[in-house]
């Protein structure tokens, strides 16, 4: 099991009820493998949240069995996240539910929108990258090809502008949302990628990594995982599901 001690809470949110909510209910415990995967962006956004968490890695194939026997798993699947007396499933609700508790959703509906929108858009492309782990060998080269043309040609531009036409360091109501936390984890693999990726759009290198830097300002400069230790290798899984690595 892999504890961590969440960042301190950026400026404004209330810690004291955090930790006494902590203190009763538990910290929340992530349920998936030892791999980034579908878990990290529910890492990072507790990270961010200033939310500590423990982690239960599957780890054998009889970990998996059980865990789906146990009869925890809504569909069968993990990400499971314990949190507040509830077994959350699918990724999105999970995030989506720390994103309100936290208050990283926006101000309004129309906020929440386009932090939809451009939480969604991220999604797309941070999935073609988590599932490289599980591209047959011959087929990886062209899925990297097609990652690095949708990056640098599709979902990056989109962010470069949003910063730009208004100038703010966040990408919505200028203050820190979940699409900054996810943007930010993007960019992380963007780089581990190719780091020329990232050579055209310098506000996206230099306004988000700053801007969730700022929240997290105890942290070391080059710090951009809030504290989770990088043994995730984003292309290998040590443990993965026969069903999965069969899909390819
Ligand atoms: N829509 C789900 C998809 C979850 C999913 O595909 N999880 C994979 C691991 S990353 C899994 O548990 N696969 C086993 C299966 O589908 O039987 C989510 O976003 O949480």
């Amino acid at each position: 099991m892999r504890g961590w001690h969440g960042a301190a809470a950026p400026p404004g949110r209330d810690t004291s009820v955090r930790t006494l909510e902590t203190t009763m209910a538990g910290k929340p415990k992530l349920h998936y493998f030892n791999g980034r995967g579908r878990m990290e962006s529910i890492r990072w956004l507790l990270a961010a949240a200033g939310v500590e968490f423990e982690e239960k890695f599957i780890e054998t194939p009889e970990d998996w069995d059980k865990l789906r026997s146990d009869g925890h798993l809504m569909f069968q699947q993990v990400p499971m996240v314990e949190i507040d007396g509830m077994k959350m499933v699918q990724t999105r609700a999970i995030l989506n539910y720390i994103a309100t508790k936290y208050n990283l959703y926006g101000k309004d509906i129309k906020e929440r929108a386009l932090i939809d929108m451009y939480t969604e858009g991220i999604a797309d492309l941070s999935e073609m990258i988590i599932v490289l782990p599980l591209c047959p060998p011959d087929q990886k080269e062209a899925k990297i090809a097609l990652i690095k043309e949708r990056t640098t040609d599709r979902y990056l531009p989109v962010f470069e502008k949003v910063l730009k036409s208004h100038g703010q360091d966040y990408l919505v109501g200028n203050r820190l949302s979940k699409a900054d936390i996810h943007l930010v984890e993007l960019l992380y693999y963007v780089e581990e990628i190719d780091p020329s990726l990232l050579a055209n759009f310098p506000l996206l290198k230099v306004i988000s990594l700053t801007a969730i830097r700022r929240e997290g300002s105890h942290l070391p400069p080059q710090d951009l995982t809030f504290g989770l230790k990088p043994h995730n290798c984003l292309f290998s899984i040590p443990f993965c599901p026969p069903e999965l690595a069969a899909r390819g």
